[in-house]
Formats: C-alpha cells, sequence, structure tokens
C-alpha cells in the first residue's frame, strides 16, 4: 500500500485545494491529510485565516479523497509524521518547491502544479470567497508580494501584466501564475488588482481597473495629484470598490501599538515629529534617473509623511519644502516642515545622502523614539525627564511586512473589517496634494 501524505490550511475551501487533494490521493492507496491549527499557522506568520479548524477540516473530509486526517500543531512535525506513519511520498502544492527536499531522506517529495486559476463558479459555494489577484508591473515590489501573499490566506494570485510580454512572462514563470500584456484579457478572471508598477503609471492603471469592477491595492505613492486621488475615490466609493494605498508601515502591528502609545498621553501633548528614511541607491536606477516623476521625495516621502498625518492629522497650515539636488534636477535630500496649530513636524527623505531612520515624536510630558527602521517598527521606547525612567515596547513585524496590508485589505473585501482607518482615504488624498504641492515647486 502506497501511503501519500499531504498539508495545508485549507481555508476558504478553494478549486487549487479540491484538485491538490484529488493528484495527492491519485500518487498512492492512502492519503493523510494534515490539517493546520491556528497556532502553527501564527507560529508560522500566516495571516487572515477565517474558517475555523473544524470548518476546514471538514472541507477536507467532504472532498472525499481523505484517507485519514491529522493536525499539523508544531514546526517540525512533517518529518516526525513522516516516520511515524511510514509515509511513502510527500506531496505539495508548487508553490513550495524546493521548501520540503529536506523530507527526501525518507520519502519521495512530490510538488505538484499549483492550480493558476480559480474559477467564479467553483467560488459560488462558500460564504467568504477567495479573492483571485491580477499583478500590474513585476519589478522589486512585486518580487516582495509573491512571497508575502503566500502567506495570507483567502487570496490566489493569478495574472501579471506587464505591456512588455517576455517580461510579464519571466515573472510569470517564475512564481507558476498567467503572464499577459493584454489589459481587456488580464481583468477577465480576477477580483482585485495590485499595481506595482512605476509611480506615473499608477492613475490609467487604477482607472482602468475600476472601471472594469476591480478592487484596488496600490503601491505608494498612489498617485501625484490630489484632484486624480479624490476623482478615483469617488468612483471607487460610487461602484461600490475598495481602493488602497499600499503604505505598508501603515498596517504593521508596531506602529499600530507605537500610535496607540502616543495618543493615549503618556508623553502629554505631541509638539514635534521628525521622521527620516534615507537608502542610497545607485545613481542610474529608475528613482534617481526619471527626470519627471522620480527623485527622494516621490520614493519614500509616503513613509516619513505617514506618521505625521497620523499623529497631528491633515489639517496642517504650512508645509515648505527644502532639498539638495542632483546634476539632473532630481532631489537626492528632501525635508518637508509642517507648522499645526499646536505643533510642527519634520519629513526627511534621501536617496543620495544617508541619515539615521529614525522616528522621534516629542510631547509635553516625554518622548517615543523608534529606532531604525521605524517604517517595519519593532522595539520602540518612551523617555521621560528622568533619564533613569525608561519604557521599552516590542511587536512582531514578520517578513517584508507586505502581508498586513494584504490581510487587511482581504479582510475588508469579506466584510470582516468595514473600516479603511489604518490608512484613509481622507489621508490618502492629502498624501496626494503633498506630493503634488512638491513636485509643483520642485520641478
Ligand atoms: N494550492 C494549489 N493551488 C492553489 C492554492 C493552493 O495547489 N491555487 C495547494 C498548496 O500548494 C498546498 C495546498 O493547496 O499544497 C493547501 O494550500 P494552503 O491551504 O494555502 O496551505 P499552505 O499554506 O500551502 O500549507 O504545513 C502547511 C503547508 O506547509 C503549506
Amino acid at each position: 500500500m502506497v501511503k501519500v501524505i499531504t498539508y495545508g490550511t485549507f481555508d476558504l475551501f478553494h478549486e487549487g485545494h479540491y484538485r491538490l487533494l484529488k493528484r495527492a490521493k491519485e500518487l498512492g492507496d492512502y492519503l493523510i491529510v494534515g490539517v493546520t491549527t491556528e497556532t502553527f499557522d501564527k507560529n508560522r506568520g500566516k495571516l487572515g485565516v477565517v474558517d475555523s479548524l473544524v470548518t476546514r477540516i471538514e472541507n477536507v473530509k467532504n472532498t472525499g479523497f481523505v484517507d485519514e486526517i491529522i493536525v499539523e500543531e508544531y514546526v517540525g512535525q512533517k518529518f516526525s509524521d513522516v516516520q511515524r506513519y511510514n509515509v511513502d511520498i510527500f506531496a505539495i502544492g508548487s508553490d513550495w518547491v524546493g521548501e520540503f527536499d529536506y523530507l527526501k531522506d525518507y520519502c519521495k517529495v512530490v510538488y505538484l502544479e499549483r492550480t493558476k486559476n480559480i474559477s467564479s463558479t467553483f467560488l459560488r459555494q462558500t460564504k467568504y470567497k477567495v479573492k483571485r489577484i491580477g499583478i500590474i508591473g513585476n519589478g522589486r515590489i512585486a518580487e516582495r508580494f509573491m512571497p508575502e501573499s503566500k502567506l495570507v490566506s483567502g487570496l490566489n494570485v493569478q495574472n501579471v501584466y506587464n505591456p512588455r510580454f517576455e517580461s510579464a512572462k519571466r515573472f510569470a514563470d517564475k512564481w507558476d501564475i498567467n503572464p499577459y500584456d493584454d489589459l481587456e484579457k488580464f481583468f477577465e478572471s480576477i477580483d482585485l488588482v495590485y499595481i506595482a508598477s512605476p509611480h506615473e503609471t499608477h492613475y490609467d492603471y487604477i482607472k482602468s481597473a475600476l472601471e472594469h469592477g476591480k478592487h484596488v491595492l496600490c503601491e505608494k505613492p498612489m498617485v501625484l495629484k490630489q484632484s486624480q486621488a479624490e476623482e478615483l475615490f469617488n468612483y471607487a466609493h460610487e461602484n461600490k470598490l475598495a481602493l488602497f494605498e499600499g503604505i505598508k508601515t501603515a498596517y504593521c502591528p508596531g506602529f499600530r501599538k507605537m500610535l496607540g502609545i502616543a495618543r493615549s498621553g503618556k508623553i502629554g501633548n505631541i509638539r514635534n515629529v521628525e521622521a527620516c528614511f534615507t537608502k542610497l541607491e545607485k545613481p542610474y536606477t529608475r528613482e534617481l534617473t526619471n527626470l519627471k516623476f522620480g527623485g527622494s521625495f516621490t520614493e519614500l516621502g509616503s513613509y516619513v509623511i505617514l506618521p505625521i498625518l497620523k499623529l497631528f492629522g491633515t489639517e496642517f497650515e504650512t508645509l515648505t519644502f527644502d532639498s539638495i539636488n542632483a546634476e539632473n534636477g532630481l532631489d537626492l535630500f528632501t525635508k518637508a516642515s509642517f507648522r499645526y496649530p499646536n505643533g510642527i513636524a519634520t519629513a526627511t527623505c534621501g536617496l543620495g545622502v544617508k541619515s539615521e531612520g529614525r522616528l522621534l515624536i516629542s510631547g509635553t510630558k516625554g518622548y517615543i523614539i523608534v529606532p531604525a527602521p521605524w517604517w517595519k517598527t519593532t522595539d520602540f521606547e518612551v523617555h521621560y525627564e528622568d533619564p533613569n525612567v525608561v519604557e521599552r515596547y516590542n511587536e512582531q513585524f514578520l517578513g517584508d511586512g507586505l502581508r498586513y496590508e494584504i490581510s487587511d485589505l482581504i479582510a475588508y473585501l469579506n466584510g470582516i473589517d468595514s473600516t479603511d482607518f489604518k490608512f484613509s482615504y481622507k489621508e490618502s488624498i492629502v498624501m496626494a496634494s503633498i506630493m503634488e504641492k512638491f513636485l509643483a515647486t520642485s520641478r
């Protein structure tokens, strides 16, 4: 008798899961399925699992392919299970290629091709539906999006679009998804678009995605004009579509915790915020050569403005910019100074000047310091007049951090969390107006 084992979360049970189990069973005579517990998923950093363990087990059982179900509770369990159950074949989807080769000393390891397309007919059967995602643009950030999206439940990345087909194809082959250079076709089988193309192309892509009835998650800066942001959000609202600006810091738990403490009154009234983020770039990169839309502020400004809008709000009285420019006129280093009725703030960013990437929040009773890289907030401290009194806080920041915004958007679309409070439409519109003002004064 040939024994096969496979594992998974099997949340929001879908076609990909069904086909995987079917083919796993066909590999042998007896199929064992390990269904992950909530604790296991938490420990491996998988977010947004909706269905209970009981429901997930029930769904796996209902396929009729399974002879025995076990639960997967801890990292390292696969290694023990394979020996304990005398397993001949370990099978798993091709999104995990290479990852389980360490089991090869004990059994055969088979990676079954993941299901690229989840058809909408299959999805009608469940209450919450898995969201089918297409990516526009396949540069560096899209490369980070892929592994992060694997650790968010309830989605299936299936398409990638690039006007240059060869480029889309390279990315698609690597990640086992479908390449497109035709936008109409790209939109056909997806629910949600993640836009990771150059800044200046965002507006047209968002508009087109919304007009095709797709929800949108767009990389920052979403757009570079206030009127464009207003138009797009109005359209999205009228058509009941979600439009989120992806500033990962806004969604990460450490930053959220820090905001809560800053606003709790612990450091009194907030009077000053200083945020800095610099990243030295090679002179020939897009960020330092795109004469119209490149430079440090369009690239990193969204991060450093974020804590200012979150702590002081969107109603600043004045905003001025000061930059050090390269010979081609692009800013290598920029300071944006905000004046509010009861406070001041500086947002500093650089691509050609290095500085300490810290966040400092000063109040009437004390201050909060978040050391670099504060945009991936983990540790931070609260200080007071007495230098001996220091409160230290810590929070996890998983992987590249993109999974938090993805998971929040999926929960929003499923009606599980129905507000956009982590980075609101209003804040996103003000962000666009700040970008517009910067470009008008600097170019
Ligand atoms: N799968 C697939 N096609 C999809 C989606 C998922 O073939 N479109 C496969 C996965 O590759 C996996 C199984 O379905 O083999 C279960 O997927 P998930 O529920 O997402 O679980 P996963 O996080 O892949 O579990 O111990 C847990 C495992 O290591 C991985």
